[in-house]
């Protein structure tokens, strides 16, 4: 093999073994958030924060109805638990002042861009753990869990993103 013909495959290698180390990271991601039900925070493309589970629970507890409107079955009236998104971001010293947009993924990639104003609408924006007081199941049990994005001013459900994973906020 001449020079040239080694140096791309050597490029094309790294190239492999860069990509296979960062689809490592984002399925380990992807593994936690489902199972150990971790939400991931970011600014600005570094993580500054993770969000257990009890860490959800040491928040203000919130109930309401909400319909779930749906593309291919009838209307449902659920009872949802979970808490404000806005109160989870206060938690951990993130003022909705300061940033622009709060971008929602899921596990399968979902992306939905929520304003800053939106999330800080009262009765808005909330990540819920239960519908109608049962945990919500995660994706390959053919839940829609172990979060929710709900948003109650959405009448129909298409932002409402199923198998949270990360938010970005920035
Ligand atoms: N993570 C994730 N959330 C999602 C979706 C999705 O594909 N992935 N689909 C959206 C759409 S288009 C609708 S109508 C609602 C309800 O979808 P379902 O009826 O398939 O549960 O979830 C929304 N949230
Ligand atoms: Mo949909």
């Amino acid at each position: 093999m001449n020079k040239k013909v080694l140096t791309a495959v050597a490029v094309l290698v790294l190239i492999v073994a860069v990509t296979a180390y960062l689809n490592a990271g984002e399925s380990e991601e992807r593994a936690r958030s489902q199972e150990e039900a971790t939400i991931f925070i970011n600014h600005e493309g570094e993580q500054v924060a993770e969000v257990e589970f009890d860490n959800i629970l040491d928040l203000e507890q919130q109930e309401f109805e909400e319909t779930l409107r749906s593309s291919d079955s009838p209307d449902r009236d659920n009872m949802y638990t979970g808490v404000a998104l806005k109160d989870l971001l206060a938690d951990r010293d993130i003022s909705l002042d300061e940033i622009e947009q709060v971008v929602t993924r899921a596990v399968d990639g979902y992306t939905v861009a929520l304003s800053a104003e939106e999330v800080l609408e009262e009765d808005n924006v909330y990540i819920v753990y239960k519908v109608n007081d049962k945990p919500l199941p995660p994706k390959e049990e053919g839940g829609s869990g172990p979060y929710q994005i709900v948003i109650r001013n959405d009448d129909f459900g298409q932002r409402w993103n199923k198998f949270l994973m990360e938010l970005d906020v920035n």
